[in-house]
């Protein structure tokens, strides 16, 4: 009797089941009513009491291997069997895709229009020192805008370190790389210190443009604002320049475009005005040309800037700018772009 013990142990080793009838006529062989297991104990009872206990161990051994390697087969045929046949025929989960942040739409509309006119793209860094954004723009030493109720200072010393209040410090790398003509458009994050509502925000984006050449005259300034101004609000808009005042432009002016909600007839959007204030833009100031070693006899040029919060308010009458920073989903997934 243990000859056939040891024999089985061995044969029990190697048994296999493709599936679970196979599995289940296995259980039957070993371990049913007339198995191999069973017929050995029937015989058990007829073997010498001196016998059974060393017998009795082995016996048991092989049941309780018996019974856990059917478990183990069972297992893996019914993990077969569900496996392959799966039902796919029911139509899938619908694939909820992401959409565009309305920043980014409207940054990129932005760069295409002026990628489309000749403007290259250029990225510099957010942290910043002191010369790329104030000194080398025109700024006094005294201006407020150094002032740490304006700016964010990440060291405050002579060579101070300071988060970039506008993409204008890119342009100046620009300057330090590249010799005119120049024709960049810089778009990118910005940091102003300012208590945070519905109207103003501690970070934004911006969207700066800077053309340096021989013979750049105002007339170009305003040439390529109302080719912007048409491409992004229609062929229909109108633009009107201010008179206004910047560090690092002379003349400077704020561009306002006719309110695309009224076609200009007044509304609560331009407040009766029939106007929507855009950007500011000016001649580069030659203090600026001359700092960044630009010879302003040769050379002018001129500069823009929007915000992209506010051309993102206008285009769809968001009224509050805290509503872009708070990643709700069901503000988000109301915008669409193809880009
Ligand atoms: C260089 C020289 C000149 C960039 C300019 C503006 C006018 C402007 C504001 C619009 C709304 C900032 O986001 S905002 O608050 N910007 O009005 N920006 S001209 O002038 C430059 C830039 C770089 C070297």
């Amino acid at each position: 009797m243990y000859e056939k013990i040891q024999h089985l142990s061995k044969e029990l080793d190697s048994l296999t089941a493709a599936t679970v009838q196979e599995t289940e006529e296995l259980r039957i062989k070993w371990l049913g009513k007339k198995g191999y297991i069973t017929v050995l104990f029937d015989e058990f009872k007829t073997i010498a009491a001196d016998q059974k206990r060393s017998l009795g161990q082995s016996l048991n051994t092989l049941k309780n291997a018996a019974q856990e390697k059917i478990q183990v087969l069972r297992h893996a045929t019914v993990q077969e069997t569900v496996a392959t046949s799966a039902d796919y025929t029911p139509p899938g989960d619908p694939q909820l895709f992401g959409a565009r942040h309305p920043i980014s739409i409207v940054r990129n509309e932005i760069i295409e229009i002026f990628t489309r006119i000749g403007y290259t793209l250029a990225e510099g860094p957010e942290i910043e020192d002191d010369w790329h954004v104030f000194s080398a723009l025109n700024f006094p030493p005294e201006h407020p805008a150094r002032d740490m109720q304006d700016t964010f200072f990440v060291r405050q010393s002579d060579n101070a370190v300071v988060l970039r209040t506008h993409t204008s410090s890119v342009q100046v790398r620009v300057m330090e790389s590249q010799r005119p003509p120049i024709r960049v458009i810089c778009p990118g994050r910005v940091f102003r210190n300012e208590a945070v509502s519905a109207r103003a925000h501690c970070i934004f984006h911006q969207v700066e443009g800077l053309y340096i050449d021989e013979n750049v005259s105002f007339a170009d300034l305003k040439q390529a604002v109302l080719y912007f101004a048409r491409e992004m609000f229609g062929k229909e808009t109108k633009i009107r320049l201010r008179p206004s005042y910047f560090p690092f432009t002379e003349p400077s002016a704020e561009v306002d475009v006719s309110c695309n909600i009224c076609g200009g007839r007044g509304c609560n959007i331009c407040k009766y005005t029939g106007w929507l204030e855009i950007m500011g833009c000016g001649m580069v100031d030659t203090n600026v040309l001359e700092a960044n070693d630009i010879d302003s006899k040769k050379y002018t040029g001129f500069a823009f800037g929007m915000g992209i919060e506010r051309v993102a308010m206008l285009k769809w009458q968001v009224r509050d700018l805290r509503l872009y920073f708070e990643n709700d989903v069901r503000f988000l997934a109301q915008f669409t772009a193809v880009v």
